[in-house]
Parts: C-alpha cells; sequence; structure tokens
C-alpha cells in the first residue's frame, strides 16, 4: 500500500488532513471481500465480454480478444458504502474510454447498466465512466485479481462508492435512462457519492 511504517490511525490522520477520507469513513490497511452471492468460476473458453445497447459498433471480445487490448495503470482510493476506505491501490488494466471509443456510443446514451456474473448489475452515469481514472482491471497492486476480488475483471470507478465497482463484470449496457442496479433495488443510492454520504435512498 505505500505507507510502511505507519499504523493505521497515522494514517487515517493523514488521508483526512490530505482531504482524501471521505466523512463517515474510516481507513482499513486490510482488504475485506464484500459480495452478494458466490464467486463465480472463471472458463477462459466461454467467457466474454460484451458492450452493447445504445453504441453504433457493439462489441463482443473473447477473453484473448480482451487480453491484447492496449493497457494502463492508475493508482486510486476505494470507499465501500460499510464505511471502510483503502488508499493507494495500484489497478492495471483496460481504460472503459478504450471500450468507449471503440463501441462509439449514441447520442442519446447517458447511462450504463453494467454487467457481472450472475445476473449482477450496477448503474453509472456515462458521464462517470467516461473518465481517465476509470477501467476494466485485471491486476490489483501488480497480481492478478484473487478470484474474491472479482477475478478475472472488474470495474474500477473510485470516485464512486465501491458498489459501482463490478466485480466477475461481463458486459457494459447503454441506455438512454438510468434504470437501477442490484444494491440500488434493494435500497442504494442511485448515485452514490462518498463525498455527499449518498449511501441510502435516491436524495
Ligand atoms: N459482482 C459483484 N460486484 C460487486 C459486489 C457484488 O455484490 N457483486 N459488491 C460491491 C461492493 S458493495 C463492494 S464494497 C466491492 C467490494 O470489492 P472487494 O470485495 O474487492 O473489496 O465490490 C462491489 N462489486
Ligand atoms: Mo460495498
Amino acid at each position: 500500500m505505500l505507507f510502511e511504517g505507519k499504523d493505521r490511525r497515522e494514517l487515517e490522520q493523514l488521508m483526512k488532513r490530505e482531504g482524501r477520507l471521505p466523512p463517515g469513513q474510516s481507513l482499513t490497511l486490510k482488504w475485506p471481500v464484500l459480495h452478494y452471492g458466490s464467486v463465480p468460476r472463471f472458463d477462459p473458453q466461454t467467457w466474454d465480454f460484451k458492450v452493447y445497447g445504445l453504441v453504433d459498433s457493439p462489441l463482443r471480445l473473447t477473453w484473448e480478444e480482451f487480453n491484447a487490448l492496449p493497457r494502463v495503470q492508475r493508482t486510486s482510493d476505494f470507499h465501500c458504502v460499510t464505511r471502510w476506505s483503502r488508499f493507494n491501490n495500484q489497478w492495471d488494466g483496460v481504460a472503459f474510454r478504450e471500450l468507449l471509443q471503440r463501441a462509439r456510443p449514441k447520442p442519446e446514451a447517458t447511462y450504463l447498466l453494467v454487467h457481472g456474473e450472475q445476473g449482477f448489475t450496477a448503474n453509472v452515469p456515462l458521464a462517470d465512466l467516461d473518465r481517465e481514472e476509470v477501467l476494466l482491471a485485471t491486476h490489483h497492486d501488480g497480481q492478478p485479481l484473487t478470484p474474491d476480488h472479482g477475478y478475472p475483471l472488474r470495474l474500477i470507478v473510485p470516485h464512486l462508492y465501491a458498489w459501482k465497482s463490478v466485480k466477475w463484470v461481463r458486459g457494459l449496457e447503454f441506455l438512454d435512462h438510468d434504470a437501477a442496479g442490484f444494491w440500488e433495488q434493494n435500497g442504494y443510492h442511485m448515485y452514490g457519492d462518498p463525498w455527499k454520504e449518498q449511501r441510502f435512498g435516491r436524495q
């Protein structure tokens, strides 16, 4: 985590002073695992990644094709609505903008429903994904994601609560309206800004 020699409290104070600890959050040095349901199996033969809906060029990529895309590295903080934040995570993968450029959204596309394995979904405005720190990550801190943390691929949207960072992601659906995803249907906020503590409900 690039924080050798400091204890948790010290680091939490440091992040607070630097304005990186959102209200109501505390710093964790561990990396909790949090999801609904079970960890899916990965089969590289049948796995695919789809970009569809309101786009000019829908995509379907095999695992091999996905891995041939240009890669980026980003470092960012991660804030879970259950009140832990993990700092300085280094992610490797494919920029969301790389896929955006290839799929070419139609002008009326304003929201996405991000699809994970087993029917998991999260809704995010297109403008919040069309940012340079947003990526589809295969690696964390130099190691392939573990199955628990989303192997082989997860979305990373650092500026929203981490339930938007869909693990085991399989597709991006472009829509002309906001449609509640899994946690949003279960009472979580439609947008989820950690700086405004948009944890539950719509306001
Ligand atoms: N597919 C899937 N992705 C998911 C979730 C889930 O239930 N299913 N939970 C989200 C929540 S609430 C959080 S906090 C993060 C946790 O990621 P981690 O387990 O790698 O810490 O994953 C998010 N992505
Ligand atoms: Mo979460």
